[in-house]
């Protein structure tokens, strides 16, 4: 079902960047004097704003200190393998030069700049995929686009009519104009037609076949599963999939949204998804000025340095069997011939941690930020009772907070014998 070798370099990457950046940035969550609730890309949505009076801020949209090579370079010190990057989002705007829709940064604004010319370049440079959000079934901005309400009848649209004049058009631009795409992320499907999602299906196919799609185009025509936003399978799940996420509560930028996530939680959270098989998409929302939060860079810088000595825990890594109790210590990656342990709860009284239920014989044990000196464990089997047993003695401290890697080498495939 899965095409595995269209798939590697995905498989490989388990991290990714995504960026939500449009006009929407200008107002960051105030509209009019006040505060508007719910995520920042959404506020022309929430608002109900016509797009007359939204489509203005297209002319002050001026991001001077946008830097594509300072954006690749954040994602490559964080150590992800590819950007996602809203082309168009809900509002219609679209984020590159369009030949067949003036609503566009280069026609539109005072920037007149391409910003997915100059990421294409950068990417290039940093070893990344560049790949493109588009909104394929909202369209606020075009009469016949899904969920304007407000500025168009709904029971006066066609939806073929957007799909033939806008969104094959500008998909066509974006796998034409930009080289190899990694992939193409849509969204939202909502009642869009089981045609539709498998025009797109075929565009694909037609210009850039190994470029992947994500499930959100609808009808099961996705190369993987995109989960719900910020929503983590409880078990181990054995397809590819992908979790999208946010550093704080929003995904287009938001002046006074300032609940960012602690650089520890969000490497437990991309140990989570990998353990489970997922990638993680992390989300940054650039201001109106081009620029990344500080906040963000920062969480993200971090990340990249304890990812830098554990990569191998990360990197490749398919889902780990569930093990049959709940884990004391912290979680665990896998992938064939190394089970990595990711110690968050360092045991301070007597250093070891252990396992139980391991099958396959360990050959060696040492952490990822030390390679060359080998753990003493000891692994026992009892036969009383069936009871598989691994102890590990770690050193006195932990070597790169707040997660510390033990890797197992495995002589078998992993499996965990029946509680
Ligand atoms: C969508 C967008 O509406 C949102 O603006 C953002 O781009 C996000 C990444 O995706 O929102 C969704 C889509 C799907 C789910 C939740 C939010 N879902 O399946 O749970």
């Amino acid at each position: 079902m899965y095409d595995v070798h269209k798939l590697d370099w995905w498989n490989e990457a388990k991290f990714g960047m995504f960026i939500h950046w449009g006009l929407y940035a200008i107002p960051a969550g105030r509209w009019k004097g006040k505060e508007v609730h719910g995520i920042g890309e959404w506020i022309m949505y929430r608002e109900q704003i016509p797009f007359k009076e939204y489509s203005q801020l297209a002319k002050e949209f001026n991001p001077v200190d946008f830097d594509a090579d300072a954006w690749a370079k954040l994602a490559y010190d964080a150590g992800m393998k590819y950007i996602v990057i809203t082309a168009k989002h809900h509002d219609g705007f679209a984020m590159f030069k369009s030949y067949c829709d003036p609503y566009n940064i280069v026609d539109a604004t005072p920037f007149k700049r391409d910003p997915m010319k100059e990421l294409a370049e950068a990417c290039k440079k940093y070893g990344l995929k560049l790949c493109f959000y588009y909104s394929q079934a909202q369209d606020w901005a075009h009469p016949h686009g899904l969920n304007n309400f407000w500025d168009y009848d709904e029971d006066k649209k066609d939806f073929s009519i957007y799909y033939k004049e806008k969104c094959e058009p500008q998909l066509r631009e974006l796998l034409t104009n930009y080289g190899p795409i990694g992939l193409i992320w849509c969204d939202t499907p909502m009642t869009m037609a089981y045609e539709y999602s498998k025009k797109i299906r075929d565009l694909i196919a037609e210009l850039q076949p190994n470029c992947l799609l994500n499930s959100r185009v609808g009808h099961n025509f996705g190369d993987y599963k995109s989960m719900g936003d910020n929503s983590i399978p409880s078990r181990s799940y054995n397809m590819p999939w992908e979790t999208p996420a946010t550093l704080n509560d929003t995904w287009g930028y938001k002046a006074g949204d300032r609940k960012w996530k602690p650089v520890a939680q969000i490497i437990r959270l991309l140990v989570d998804i990998n353990s489970k098989g997922g990638n993680y998409l992390l989300n940054v929302g650039p201001d109106a000025k081009g620029v990344i939060p500080q906040e963000s860079a920062d969480i993200l810088r971090q990340v990249g340095q304890w990812l830098k000595v554990n990569e191998d825990a990360i990197r490749n890594t398919v889902a780990c069997p569930d093990y049959p109790y709940v884990l004391n210590f912290g979680a665990m990656t896998y992938k064939p011939g190394k089970l990595f342990l990711h110690v968050f709860n360092w045991p301070d009284e007597d250093h070891i941690i252990h396992l139980q239920m391991l099958r396959p014989r360990v050959t060696k044990a040492y952490l990822l930020a030390d390679p060359g000196k080998e753990l003493n464990y000891v692994q026992t089997y009892t036969p009383g009772n069936m009871s598989y047993r691994v102890r590990i003695q770690l050193p006195e401290q932990p070597l790169t907070p707040p997660d510390t890697v033990v890797c197992l080498e495995l002589d078998s495939p992993l499996e965990w014998a029946e509680l």
